[in-house]
Order: structure tokens, then sequence, then C-alpha cells
């Protein structure tokens, strides 16, 4: 299976977290040597460097917890149409956040160049929380709590991409994995759309590949293409302490490189966030690191590659 030369974005973005040091994280993937393990991998790679945001001043909202409005919608804007451009050219996006707000730009701008090629774009969220919040049901006022929300066409949100035309997400072709921090206002928007919410008691009794394999066999049904979102916190915090929204009993590190190996093998994954990294919070970059190997294993790297036999 041939892959498209995958395009490394840089997004140091941290206006939608609750604390700061994301803004750190492209940089940490490049010093873990995010391309050069894709490159032994045998993919061609390239870095485009970091992008900036859009300047805003035309966008308000009338709930007061609202943090960092304008810049957020100013990155927004600034994803978006990367995102936008990236997916109608024959190349691999991979974000390199920033914390999840990113998304809002990203998912949205993929979603809108599948919309031009007539296939429908399916999300994996890898994530300890749903990020299902709309602006309006926020509490914390922290928008990496809203993007698939705003991707799914919620509503409850300002003009973030000033009228561009949207192409939202069917919340059917979404699956939420790893959850264990849903706030209720979220629960109820997630019932309410019916979307699909893999939790972690789920992975414990189950197992990842039983949970993951109808999901790929759906996106293939549907000719889809598949955009994933990993949040640093899907993992267990004491294999991925570099994160601001630690929640205990995430994936483990069997769990995680199983997911990313089953999406290498099923070849649809097109497009990729790696979200949420605080290098700040890091313990001598190991999180980074795993972060990488991960990537490595969306990317085709195995422990023992048999050779095809043929009798
Ligand atoms: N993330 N539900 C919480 C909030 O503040 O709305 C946590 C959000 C976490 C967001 O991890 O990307
Ligand atoms: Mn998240
Ligand atoms: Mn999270
Ligand atoms: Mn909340």
């Amino acid at each position: 299976m041939t892959m498209p030369p995958i395009v490394l974005v840089g997004a140091p973005v941290e206006a939608g977290a609750g604390r700061r040091g994301c803004l750190m994280g492209p940089d940490a993937y490049r010093s873990a040597g995010l391309k050069e393990a894709l490159t032994q991998l045998g993919h061609s790679v390239s870095d485009l460097g970091n992008l900036t945001m859009e300047p805003v001043r035309d966008i308000s909202h009338s709930n007061p917890v609202l943090k960092n409005l304008a810049d957020v919608t100013g990155w927004t804007r600034a994803l978006h149409s990367a995102a936008l451009d990236l997916g109608s050219k024959p190349v691999f996006p991979v974000y390199m956040g920033g914390d999840h707000s990113i998304a809002l730009g990203t998912v949205t701008g993929q979603a809108s160049a599948a919309a031009a090629k007539g296939r429908p774009l399916f999300v994996l969220w890898l994530d300890a929380h749903s990020d299902f919040h709309s602006f309006e049901t926020t509490e914390s006022g922290n928008l990496h709590g809203t993007p698939l929300a705003f991707a799914c066409g919620l509503p409850g949100f300002p003009d973030l991409l000033n009228g561009r035309p949207r192409h939202p997400v069917n919340p059917a072709n979404v699956m939420i994995f790893g959850a264990r921090s849903i706030d209720p206002h979220e629960r109820d928007l997630l019932l309410e759309h019916d979307v699909s919410v893999c939790d972690m008691r789920m992975i414990d009794e189950s197992g990842v590949a039983a949970l993951v394999k109808p999901f790929l066999e759906q996106v293939c049904a549907a000719n889809g293409l598949l955009h994933v979102s990993l949040d640093v916190d899907f993992l267990e915090p004491e294999i991925a302490p570099a994160v601001g929204t630690t929640v205990p009993g995430g994936a483990t590190f069997r769990e995680a490189h199983l997911v990313m190996e089953m999406l290498h093998d099923s070849g649809l994954v097109t497009s990729l966030d790696l979200v949420e990294l605080n290098p700040f919070l890091d313990d001598r970059g190991r999180t980074a690191r795993l972060m990488v190997d991960l990537t490595g294993s969306l990317f085709g790297r195995r422990v023992f590659d048999r050779p095809t036999r043929s009798f």
C-alpha cells in the first residue's frame, strides 16, 4: 500500500486550554524526531513550519466565561483554510498542536475538502473527554472543550469561519474512544445527536480490537475519509504526563499502539491531529516521544515484519 507524502503543520496554540504550554507542542514533536521517525519508515515527509493566526476583531458571544475568543477564532480561520487546502491535495496532513481547539479548524477544513470530493468525513476522537460543549454550554470557558460539537454543526456557536461554507460532520460518522470525563451538558448533547461513545469501561470489557473494527468497516462501506484526533490525555497519565487535563484510567501503551496499528492496516486514515501535548509538564520528553512512536505505528511501524510467503 503506498501512502501519500506526509505534510507536518505546526499549530502553536494554547488559547483554548486552561493552562499555558501547548504553544511549545510543535517544537517538542520536532525535537522528539517526528519527521525523522516517519522518514525512516519510508515515507516522504515535509515540515511546513508553523502557521500564524488570522487577526480577528469581529467576534463576540453572550457567554461571559469564554476565554480568548478572538485568538481561538483567528486560529480556527487559519487552520480551516490550511486544512481545506491540504485536504484537496494528494498529501497526508499531520497537524501538530497546540491544544484541542485547533480541531475547530482542522476538522471543519478536512470536512469541507472531503465534501468537495463527494466523500463523507468520519472522525475518530481519541480522548479522555468528548469535547462536545457548545459555546453556550461550556462552564470552564476553555474552548478546547468544544471542537467536536462545532465540527458536527451543532447550534450555539458564533461565526467562527467568517461566513465560509460549512460541511458539518454527520454525528453518526463520529466515534469517541477512551472517554472517562464527560460533563452533564455534553452527555445530553451526545445522546441527543446519537454520537457513538466508547468509554474506558467498554474498552476494559471488550478490548480495543472489537470496538475499533466495526467502526473501520463502517468507514470503508461508506467510502469515507477518516480524520483521527489524538489527544494526549487519551493515554494513561502515568505513561503520558505532559498534558494539562489528566484523567486516571486511560489507554495503556499497548491499547494505544493497537489502535494506531489497526488504523494503519485499514488504509483509511487521511489526516491526523496530535493535540494537547504540554511540553512544560513533560518528564524529559517522554510524552513527546510516546506520541511520536504512536504516530509511527499509524504510519506502518511494526515490531516484527513477517516476509510474505507464497506457497
Ligand atoms: N480537552 N469538559 C472539560 C471542559 O473544560 O469543558 C474538559 C475539556 C478538555 C478538553 O481535553 O481537549
Ligand atoms: Mn480533547
Ligand atoms: Mn482531553
Ligand atoms: Mn465543561
